[in-house]
Parts: structure tokens; sequence; C-alpha cells
């Protein structure tokens, strides 16, 4: 291979993986001949109720879009991934949770677990939600956040999650968006040893959500919440008045399963729509391909299921191959910086799935918080959300793996509902920082700003040219936005927003996002969301915000901040923005450096310049390209003159 750095694939693994090199190769290429062929084949690894004759009706445009698979099938999504077990698994571990204090823990068996979404699955349509409705969750992690999202499932509900680090105003926006009429939540959650406030800010939410006429609230905490006699009813009151069994809904392939809203360039997030068959296929065959799943394996995907990584690749995919996933509540440094490594030799986790942040903070705690553990368990190591620098990568698989367990860089999207391009541990030598190779059926293409189609050895736009079942099937509520986002560039293509490079060998090296979106530690923000809540500020004239590099986070968030007139630039002021914009958003889109802008440097026809505020956040002043379109070119040199240090 060309670059110096190659790890060739353990010889014991080769062996023992579902898929060896050259099946690989051989999969893939049946995969991209005949993919009506592969996926009828692959089509079949979950339970239809009743088969499907058609496998896939594709169109990537321009004018029309539309992506069905297995459209005349039925299945149901909760019962693929619970009762088709029950026969040989009843009492084997589902669901392995470890909570924020180390001293608590639970084992819940597919029997277990049959009976809690049965139980709510009834406490549910005992209160009115039905086939089609849709439910909104803003849970801790708790094995509740996952007997909620099946139960919707069995029922034919549909779900959008909202992370628990969302502002009241974020989760409202989101109801509204989908027009849920029904909540769970919990009355607090509990992270690093600290409280969430979760049901005083649902209850701020609905203030403006009066189509919610129902909120299960878990008892997680017993804190004090204020209740709602009408509107609130407690989860294990429901549940145990509730009846232990609930028939599966029989749903169409193409029946929605859940909403998950997520950032763009522009506008408000929007709520990308995922359905039933090709999605299950999709989540499941990932899930036991990428991580050489076997049965018996304790598997630990270390996401938060207000995020697709958590639906796909803690709950749907992992529950679909009958596995035992765990389930954390917690947080990575708490109650000391060893605790992922506990957790791993406490459980005895063999495959374990983090995000490149955790291991850049982890990193920066020294040797010595990993070392005290034995992580003897440990076969494979996987990475998503953000490109891994070859550091940090380096140091998961020498200090962490110990040399011992491949890793698998995953390249994936909200939007591509299942991981695209990753390296197979059986198959794939790796490259530090490379995802590396598509997976089967995924047909990467890189493309010049214009379109043009590039070959061999180059650096582009990524943009996939057919679909794969796990594919998004349109914006909720707005397919235009749908054809717009991620069709209209590139005729023909899905475009990902994603920069690319692709080597000799024919790996992908993802470079980051060409658009409008920034990716801090692992959460996508679109800067145009950030903008938006600081110019809400009563004193704010205009904000302009860009990503700069940051150590731990991967990029950090930079704002400009033009002033109304006659207010006065502060450090208290400075500081009651960055509160600000926690509040109207959530923690993780809090700034890192607020910067005065007197003016932002616009083109004479208004447009902000980012890339100018881009060089100058990134402290790279060399090359700041062409200025002479700006309308005033002097706003610049104020800029660079009162930059903000990091
Ligand atoms: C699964 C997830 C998607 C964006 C994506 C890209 C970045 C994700 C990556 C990666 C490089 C990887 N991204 N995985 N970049 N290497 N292995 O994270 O979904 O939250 O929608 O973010 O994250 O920029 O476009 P989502």
């Amino acid at each position: 291979m060309s670059d110096a750095t190659v790890f060739p694939v353990p010889e014991n693994l080769a062996e023992k993986a579902w898929v060896d090199e050259s099946r690989y190769l051989q999969m893939y290429q049946q995969s991209v001949e005949d993919p009506e062929a592969f996926w009828a084949k692959h089509g079949k690894r979950i339970h239809w109720f009743k088969p499907f004759t058609k496998v896939k009706d594709i169109n990537f445009g321009p004018e029309d879009v539309h992506i069905r698979w297995y459209e005349d099938g039925t299945t149901n999504v909760c019962y693929n991934c619970i009762d088709r077990h029950l026969p040989t698994k009843k009492d084997d571990t589902a669901i392995i949770w470890e909570g924020d204090d180390p001293s608590e823990h639970e084992y819940i068996t597919y029997g277990q677990l049959y009976d809690h979404v049965c139980r709510f699955a009834n406490a549910l349509k005992a209160r009115g939600v039905k086939k089609g409705d849709r439910v909104t969750i803003y849970m801790p992690m708790i094995p509740e956040a996952t007997y909620a999202m099946l139960a919707c499932a069995r029922i034919g509900a549909v779900h959008s999650i909202v992370f628990g680090g969302f502002s009241p105003d974020a989760l409202a926006g989101r109801i509204q968006g989908c027009q849920s009429n029904c909540v769970i939540t919990a009355d607090e959650g509990l992270r690093g040893g600290k409280s969430i406030p979760l049901k005083a800010n649902a209850d701020k939410a609905l203030e403006s959500c009066p189509g919610v006429d129902t909120v299960f609230v878990v008892k997680r905490t017993g804190g004090n919440i204020s209740w709602n006699d009408k509107r609130d009813v407690w989860w294990h009151e429901a549940c145990e008045a509730a009846d232990n069994s609930c028939p599966a809904e029989e749903m169409n392939a193409e029946d929605p399963l859940f909403i998950l809203y997520t950032s763009g360039s522009t506008g408000q997030p929007k709520g990308v729509l995922h359905t039933t068959g090709g999605y299950l296929v999709y989540a499941s065959m990932t899930h036991k391909y990428v991580f050489d799943y076997h049965d018996g394996d304790i598997y630990w995907c270390t996401a938060d299921v207000g995020w697709i990584t958590g639906h796909s690749y803690i709950v749907y995919g992992p529950l679909t191959n009958g596995a035992t996933t765990l389930v954390f509540e917690g947080v990575p440094n708490y109650p000391s910086a060893s605790r992922f490594w506990e957790v791993c030799d406490k459980h005895k986790v063999n495959i374990f799935y983090t995000a490149p942040t955790a291991i850049r903070a982890l990193m920066r705690e020294g040797l010595a918080a990993v070392k005290k553990t034995s992580r003897s368990s440990l076969r494979l190591l996987g990475s998503v959300g953000e490109p891994i620098n070859p550091e940090a990568w380096m140091w998961y698989h020498e200090v962490v793996g110990e040399g011992r367990c491949p890793i698998v860089d995953t390249w994936w999207q909200t939007e591509t509902g299942g991981i695209l391009i990753t390296p197979l541990p059986g198959a794939t030598p790796l490259k530090p920082g490379s995802a590396t190779r598509p997976f089967f059926g995924v047909k990467p293409l890189l493309v010049d700003n214009d379109g043009n189609t590039l070959e061999g050895a180059t650096e582009g736009n990524l943009c996939l040219s057919d679909s794969w079942p796990g594919q998004m099937r349109s914006v909720y509520g707005d397919h235009e936005r749908f054809i717009q986002t991620y069709f209209s560039t590139y005729k023909g293509l899905y475009f990902t927003g994603d920069g690319c490079r692709r080597d000799e060998d024919g790996y992908y090296w993802i470079t980051g996002r060409v658009d409008d979106v920034i990716n801090v530690s692992g959460h996508r923000m679109g800067t145009a969301e950030v903008e938006s809540a600081l110019v809400a500020h009563p004193k704010v004239a205009e904000a302009a915000v860009v990503g700069y590099p940051h150590d731990i986070k991967g990029q950090g968030i930079y704002t400009y901040v033009t002033l109304n007139l006659g207010e006065e630039p502060s450090d208290e002021l400075r500081k009651e923005l960055v509160t600000w914009v926690r509040k109207e958003i959530g923690p993780i889109a809090t700034p890192d450096l607020l910067q005065w802008a007197p003016g932002l440097p616009k083109t004479r026809s208004g447009k902000i310049m980012r890339r100018i505020l881009r060089k100058i956040a990134e402290n790279d002043y060399g090359s700041l390209g062409d200025t002479s379109t700006l309308a005033d070119p002097s706003v610049v040199d104020d800029l660079i003159e009162n930059r903000m240090n990091r």
C-alpha cells in the first residue's frame, strides 16, 4: 500500500470474522453490479409479515426525488428487535444498563424487555396514541428511553427524540415541528453527578405547545417537579396498570419509523425522516459486519439515543441482531477519567464504539488512568462523529487497545441512517485517519465544484450516486426542502456536505464539512442557528459564527458580534451573550470565543464573507484571498487587530 503507516488485518481475526478481504471485494462487486439481487437477498435478514416482491425504486432527481425500498413488504421494527428472539434468547441479556453512579447497574433480558415494552405500548394506547402519531422523547440514558422507542415502533407511532441537553426553546421548536401530542420525559436526568431538570424544561417548552395532551414522566431521581394532573402521567403507574402483551402493528416497509432533527447550513434544524423496512435491514446489517458482531459479544456504543448513532447502533441495529447492548447514563470522566475502561472491565465489553472528542479528552488525562484497568475483553474499537486525527487514532490503538484491536473509523450521517464508509475488521488494512472503503452497495463519488466527476487519487465534494436501504426518505413535512438540500447542488446525486480525499489505494479520507455546518465534539451545528440565537438578543445587531480548530472538541465556536448603536461592549455583556446562547439552544452550542465586531466583512451586495472570518478565527491571515469585493475593506484590519486569543 502507498502510505507509510498501514495496519494489516490481524491474521487470527480474518479467520473468525464474517468477511475477509477477498470476500469483501466479491460482495462489494455483487452489491454494485446487481443491487436488486444483492438487497433482495439481504432484505431477508429481518422478519417480514408479508414478504416484499419489489426491492428498490429510486429517483435521485432532478425534478422528482423518491426513495423506496421493499415497498410492498410489511413488518414491525419492535417485533424484529424483541419477539423474534424470544424462542431462543428469552433469558439472554438484551440491555446492560450502567448508571451515572458506578454503584448502579441493571441487566435486562429479552423476556423482560418484551414485558416493559408491551406495557408501555399499552400505556401509550390508553392515552390515545395511535399509528402515525408523533411522540417526542426527551429523556436521559435510562432503560426507559429504549422502551419508549420500541413501544412507539410497536404500535406504529413515529418517535422524535430530542437530546436531553437541548433547551426548552429548542425542544418546543421540535415538538411544534412535527406536531407531537405526546411527550415522554423524566423528572431529572443525571450526568457526571449533576442533575438536569428535564421535566422543568419540558414544562417550559409546553407553554408554547398547546397540542400536547400527555406527558409521561419517569421517576429517575425523585427530585421536586411541578405537576399538571390533566396532562402528566407517571410512567410507573401507567405501566403497572397496563397489560403486558400488546400486538405488534403490521407496518408497511415505507411507513415512517422516526424523525430526528438535525442541523444544516441554512435555516432551522430539519426533521430527517426514516422509514421502517430498509432502515432496519441496513442498521442491522451494518451492525453485524462493521462490528463483526457474533452471538455472545458484549457491545457498547457510548453515544446518546438523542443522536442517530444511538438510534442505529445502541438500539435498532444491535437488538435486531439479538445482541447485548450496553446503555450508559454517564460521561467519560466521572467519577474519574478511568470510567470508560472500568465499565469495559466490569461488563467484559468486547466491542467499544465512541467519538474522537472523547478519545482526545481522555488522552489528555494521561496514561495512568487507562493503564490501571485491564481492557483485556476488548477485541474491536470504533470511532464516529468527526474525522479522527492520526494522533488520537494511534493513542486509541496503542494505549486503549494495546495494539491488539482494529479500529473501525465509520463515516456516516443522520441522513444516511447507517454507516456508509468504513473498514470491516477482518477485511480492511487500516490507515490512521482514513474511513477507508465503502460498505456494500455504497457508491461514493467525488465531484469538483462544477459537478464534474473526479477519477483516481483526488480530492472533492463527497456525493453518492445510488441509494442504500437506510437512506432518509424526506424532510418531515417539507419534501421540497429535502430535494433542495441534498439533490440540487449536483444533479442526480445525493450531496453529503462533506469534503473528501481519495488516495491511490481507493481509500477515502473525510476532510470535514464544506458547508456552513460545524462539528463541535461530534455534535452537528448550523452556524445559522447560533447566529439567529445571538441576533434574538435585544442588544445585538448582527452576528457571524464560524468554526476554528480546537484541540479537544475538533472545532470550537467562534462568534463575531456587532452591537446595536449605543450599546457598549463589556466583559459582562460578553458573558451575558454566551449564557444567552446556552439558554436559547443548549450547552452544546456555547460559544468558545466571542469577538466584538464594529462591522462584518461584506460584499457590496451585503453577503457576509465567511471565508475571511474563518481565516481570522484560524489565525491564518496570510491567505485571506481576494478582499477587493468587500464593501469596506478596513473592517478586516479591525477584526485582525482585535482577534480573540485562544
Ligand atoms: C453519525 C453522525 C454527520 C457529519 C458528517 C461528517 C461528520 C461523522 C465521521 C465524520 C469524518 C467520520 N462525520 N463521522 N467525519 N469521519 N468517521 O455523526 O451523524 O451527527 O449527522 O454528523 O459528521 O462531517 O457529515 P451526524
